[in-house]
């Protein structure tokens, strides 16, 4: 009896090692099928996600060229440009005419499955051209500058900074400024771009902005509000005044990006005249731009200073516009940022683009 139960329990174990191996068995290949059927998902998803990229970009490049063919068309019609310009319908800087930018929105076609959310096309040369302190022999420029640091209460030496920046020597050109010879000696060294800048956010490497040390930091959010790398939450583009451009470029009066440009251009304009002077350029008709600089210099609020001065790289026409879109289809948002160039003359007029980038807050 006992040698029964003894083959009984022999029997039993056997039986128990059999279960257990066939668990195990089954164990691996559930492991094995999850990870075959999520690689399989990975893989839709990785397939799905570099189509969807692509027609990203192809529907971004489309909607870039109608922008081009929207600016030729401005620019075979008329010689100024106002913010009530066709290309100037939407502009998230001053959105006040909210159904005017629902049917802009309207008339742009879907590609693909993307759709444009928000697109902006801006005149560029209603700012202030940070590669103009590059031009030697005249001093408008730097004078200018120099007051846009005052009106947002940054040091002064920030101008020198600037201009030793772009200029093609290596040593200050004031006592305040800084140049090769300065920043090699800190730790890492590096030298000064002594050529225009690519981007307004080059202003960053400066001497004075180069930390990140809290109160370096306020300094440099205010900086990067005036080229829009940073939005002001409460007033957005109240700040917008910089950008840099390949070459010398005058102010047009007709699109002043903030009333802080229409300060740095005309000394001792009040805020309120500057904000009220703002609304009524960007709300002039398309049809009563200012015809010339001295139209704009005859108004009340200009009137009375130096005109000699504040007249000088002023114009009312603009070769430079940065275009912004942002694109969705659902799943995914993309962004454009193109700097658009106009050249040429009547029928040979061009519009080409001189810059992209993908980013959501343009920093040019
Ligand atoms: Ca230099
Ligand atoms: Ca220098």
């Amino acid at each position: 009896m006992r040698q029964i139960t003894s083959q009984w329990n022999h029997f039993g174990r056997h039986k128990g090692v059999a279960l257990v191996t066939v668990l195990l068995i089954v164990f691996l290949a559930t492991v094995a099928a999850t990870a075959m059927v999520s690689r399989q998902f990975m893989d839709v998803r990785h397939t799905t996600n570099i189509i969807n990229v692509e027609q990203g970009y192809i529907a971004l490049f489309a909607w870039e060229e109608l922008a081009k063919r929207t600016l030729l068309m401005d620019t075979n019609n008329v010689d100024s440009f106002t913010r009530q310009d066709t290309w100037a319908m939407v502009d998230s800087i001053n959105i006040d005419n909210q159904m005017m930018k629902t049917r802009l929105l309207s008339v742009i076609p879907k590609v693909g499955e993307f759709t444009v959310l928000e697109v902006q096309i801006e005149d560029l040369q209603g700012r202030f051209n940070l590669n103009n302190l590059a031009i030697s022999g005249t001093s408008i420029h730097a004078d200018r500058f120099a007051r846009l640091l005052t009106l947002r209460g940054l040091p002064p030496e920030l101008s020198s900074q600037t201009i030793d920046w772009v200029d093609a020597d290596g040593s200050r050109v004031a006592a305040d400024g800084a140049d090769d010879d300065v920043y090699l000696t800190l730790d890492p060294p590096y030298l000064a771009a002594n050529r225009q800048m690519t981007s307004a956010s080059e202003l960053m490497h400066l001497y004075n902005l180069r930390e990140l040390s809290e109160e370096v930091g306020a300094r440099r959010n205010q900086v990067g509000a005036m080229y829009g790398s940073i939005q002001n939450e409460g007033q957005p583009g109240v700040d917008i005044a910089l950008t840099a451009l390949p070459e010398e470029t005058g102010i047009n009066v007709n699109t002043v990006a903030s009333p802080l440009v229409l300060q740095m251009i005309v000394p001792d304009l009040s805020d309120e005249n500057a904000r009220e002077l703002y609304r009524e350029i960007s709300n002039r008709g398309r049809r009563n731009p200012y015809e010339s600089v001295d139209e704009f210099l005859s108004d009340s609020r200009v009137n009375g200073q130096n005109k000699k001065n504040i007249s000088e790289r002023l114009v009312v026409s603009s070769d430079y516009f940065m275009l912004k879109i942002e694109a969705g289809n659902g799943r995914m948002k993309i962004y454009l940022n193109s700097i658009l160039h106009r050249t040429g003359q009547g029928a040979g007029r061009t519009v080409q683009v001189i810059q992209r980038s993908f980013t959501k807050w343009g920093e040019i």
